[in-house]
């Protein structure tokens, strides 16, 4: 189940770089025709080594399938309607693209608008920047603003969202090679002939074609108002990502030498609140805590105050990962491909401690700041946050398939400041359920293969 939720600033009217006459939201996903607990329980069974390719894509939830490409399915698209973004002519209109989807990335365009703005990136206002498209990997949003002053547009066109299939790990198969999902936009408000019932006859006029699976120009977007990123980590973290094949053949996300199990009894939350009011010193290191948490099962990371944090993440997988953390929004200083080049490639200072030369601030002058940033296969992303939200924090791919393989670590910031804090008793009453139905939904345990490296 998927819904929007737009926090809108209060003088969000007023801060509008362009007047929009509306403001509409566009989820765009991926779809499956099979429930995620069987796809699951495939993908993560020994031998399996890729995530499960969707079958289509919806834009708000709605597209028309062409029943032809699914002949073993019951499949009856005759009441199946496009989702309709109505925009008055003779403006301007945002429009708010989440993907919110499993898997696939999307490139968005929109029928004869051959450019279109965007102005907002994962909640963070930028300054209007044209592109030709939007480049979506799971998680990340964007705002477009389209304009509508052009007079001779026809009455109604296509918004086109193309999976961009080349960034799954296998080739989809013929049945499943869905190349877009479709809305109609449907431009009103002039005295001409109504069409109101017509589909659209626009052929897709705008030929890009992107086949590289990262960041759209993280560097070149100037977020509005600016702000600097600190220029002084207090700790920097390399996190290796992979995809690894372990004992029976199953194959697990890890960071480093890591691979996230939750423990469904007991929340890593509650685990420190405990041991807190229990004053138990293991739960006060710094860094990686491996006294209080398994580090094979839970990478957590714990910081008491305040603090710059650096993560650099090394792709090892040829696979490309969107990284989305919980309660913060990260600077993204730096991304590339083949390795890390250093600190010093960017005028800071070894372990991100501060600029080498004042005068040269660029890297940290005004980044992009988001909550969902990808790093490219074989890639590298340079990502700095302040560690100023209280809370256990979530690190994880936005691939639902690999979070669910272990690609997912946490966070624990200003502990020093969650002495006290208790856990209420309904939070506590619902790990007190019955093992079976703490599982229920979740992927299975690796011990349901154990013995069965065949598969079965
Ligand atoms: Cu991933």
């Amino acid at each position: 189940m998927v819904g929007p939720l737009i926090v809108h600033a209060k003088d969000e009217v007023d801060r509008r770089p362009l007047p929009y006459a509306s403001d509409q939201v566009v989820m765009i996903q991926d779809w499956y025709h099979d429930p995620s607990a069987g796809l699951l329980k495939e993908s993560l069974s020994p031998g399996s080594e890729s995530a499960p390719v969707p079958d289509g894509a919806l834009i708000n939830g709605a597209d028309v399938v062409d029943c032809s490409r699914h002949p073993d399915r019951r499949c009856d698209s005759s009441q199946a309607r496009y989702s309709v973004f109505n925009l008055s002519r003779g403006g301007y209109h945002r429009l708010r693209l989440l993907n919110v989807g499993a898997y696939a990335w999307f490139e968005v365009t929109m029928d004869r608008q051959l450019n279109f703005l965007i102005s907002e990136i994962d909640g963070v206002d930028i300054m209007p920047s044209p592109e030709r498209s939007a480049v979506m990997p799971p998680g990340q949003r964007f705002s477009i603003t389209v304009n509508t002053y052009v007079d001779e547009e026809p009455a109604a066109v296509w918004l086109r969202a193309r999976i961009m299939s080349h960034c799954f790990g296998e080739n989809p198969t013929p049945d499943r090679d869905v190349r877009e999902a479709r809305a109609v936009v449907r431009y009103t408000g002039l005295d001409r002939p109504s069409a109101e019932e017509a589909l659209p006859t626009t052929d897709k006029d705008n030929d890009v074609f992107t086949t590289e699976c990262r960041n759209m120009h993280t560097r070149l977007y100037v977020p509005e108002p600016a702000r600097p990123a600190p220029a002084y980590a207090h700790h920097s973290y390399y996190l290796r990502v992979n995809v690894e094949i372990g004992d029976w053949r199953l194959q697990r996300g890890f960071l480093n030498r890591s691979s996230y199990r939750p423990d469904r009894k007991s929340p890593t939350l509650h685990r420190l609140l405990d041991g807190l009011a229990a004053k138990n010193e293991v739960f006060e290191a710094e860094g990686v805590n491996e006294k209080a948490f398994d580090p094979s099962k839970e990478l957590v990371i714990s910081h008491g105050e305040v603090e710059v944090i650096d993560i650099i993440l090394q792709n090892f997988d040829e696979m490309n990962h969107a990284f989305h953390l919980h309660g913060h929004q990260m600077f993204v200083l730096a991304n590339g491909h083949g390795y890390f080049p250093g600190y010093e490639h960017f005028g800071l200072k070894p372990e991100g401690k501060g600029l080498i030369d004042p005068e040269n601030s660029s890297i940290v002058a005004n980044p992009t700041r988001r909550d969902v940033t990808a790093v490219e296969g074989f890639g590298w992303t340079l990502i700095r946050f302040v560690a100023d939200n209280p809370g256990a924090w979530l690190f994880h791919c936005h691939t639902v398939w690999h979070s669910e393989s272990g690609m997912a670590m946490q966070f624990l910031s200003r502990v020093n400041d969650m002495r006290g804090w208790s856990v209420p008793q309904q939070s506590r009453e619902m790990c007190e359920a019955p093992a079976e139905e703490l599982e229920k939904g979740a992927p299975p345990l690796d011990s349901t293969w154990f013995g069965h490296a065949d598969g079965r």
